[in-house]
């Protein structure tokens, strides 16, 4: 059965990236967020996702007074642009604080610097009025694996966890995993290891998740059957839709361009589960390509937005009735066909 329902949109302004990867530099210049805010709107997105850092430029030099005062104003741009805060995210693999890890470092002074920001950023999300404070836990992990208790890790996330929760009753945290990049192995690799871990924390029921399509990609899982679980639990927070062609690094392509079929399922997924219907938000952590020119820089986001409505209308009229004939029949063989043909338009 279908849930009908309309989406909310988001991105953030890193999705407006300069094109800088690992062996070149830039290939567009840089621009100011409110720029990018300019873009969001005239696009026509509902809401904005932040880095604490997005929201509060150099955060770490800064008193609490004046976070405040700067997130605040913020809130007010926000308000007069009709955007809302979707979430706030603790930028924890940028300082020299979290070389080794955040809250996993080896180092008990990084550990609290991390747990310290990261209080920082729920108090952030409170001044924008979002409750989401989204956890990419970038940097938790291992390069080696001899460098670290696997066990004690465990702990620590824990403990990191709890901190959060306990500083704000309001708060609820959604951990966004990865299984690996910049990490060789990351300790929260998938929905399970995220929504198991939120079990051991002192109320699970303000922990839970966020899927990005290229990091179920990455953990070799379809990321459609991340969200069938995720909203099993009633835990799908949040979501960034992207695509990715393989085992490789992360790419944030645009949503269906390495497998439309993949991203026709994750849209089934959404609409039977009725994703959105709590107030969730549809966000795009897309990049454009690195050869894009100024003036295409914005098509990856709308092209991403078409590319999932389309599919939407894709979810709603395929032939439910015809499919579950053909699975009654085993028949696997026309259904494939019957999914292929819905596809392609005929
Ligand atoms: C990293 C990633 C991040 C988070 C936000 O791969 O996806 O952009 O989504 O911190
Ligand atoms: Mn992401």
């Amino acid at each position: 059965m279908v849930n009908r329902h309309n989406y909310q949109f988001c991105f953030g302004p890193w999705n407006l990236s300069e094109g800088q990867d690992p062996y070149g530099p830039t290939t567009r210049p840089p621009q100011t967020f409110d720029w990018k805010l300019d873009q969001l709107k005239k696009l026509g997105f509902d809401a904005i996702m932040l880095h604490d850092d997005d929201a509060v430029p150099d955060i770490d030099g800064k008193a609490d007074a004046q976070i405040r005062k700067e997130a605040r104003e913020l809130r007010k741009k926000l308000s007069d642009a009709g955007v809302i805060a979707e979430m706030v995210a603790p930028r924890l693999w940028f300082s020299p604080m979290t070389i080794d890890g955040a809250y996993t470092s080896n180092d008990p002074q990084c550990r609290k610097y991390a747990i310290d920001r990261s209080l920082r950023s729920i108090d952030i999300a409170n001044y924008l009025g979002t409750d989401i404070l989204v956890l990419w836990l970038a940097r938790e992990g291992t390069y080696l694996r001899e460098s670290k208790n696997g066990r004690r890790s465990v702990d620590l996330l824990v403990e990191a966890f709890d901190k959060m929760l306990a500083h704000d009753k309001g708060i609820r945290l959604a951990i966004e995993p990865k299984p690996n990049e910049p990490m060789d192995q990351a300790y929260l690799p998938t929905i399970g290891h995220a929504l198991a871990i939120a079990q051991l924390t002192r109320d699970q029921k303000r922990v839970g998740c966020l899927i990005e399509s290229a990091h179920a990609i990455l953990a070799v899982l379809d990321p459609a059957d991340e969200i069938d679980f995720a909203m099993a639990f009633g835990k799908l927070w949040s979501l960034h839709l992207n695509d990715q062609n393989g085992l490789k690094f992360d790419q944030d392509k645009p949503f269906g361009s390495a497998n439309l079929r993949v991203a026709f399922n994750q849209v089934r997924a959404l609409e039977h589960n009725g994703y959105g219907k709590k107030g969730e938000y549809v966000c795009f952590d897309v990049h454009p390509f690195r050869p894009t020119k100024i003036d295409h820089w914005l098509a990856h986001l709308d092209n991403s937005r078409k590319t999932f409505l389309r599919l939407v209308e894709k979810a709603r009229t395929f032939d439910d009735k015809q499919a579950q004939q053909l699975i009654a029949d085993r028949n696997y063989s026309a259904l494939d066909q019957l999914v292929l043909n819905h596809l392609m338009g005929k």
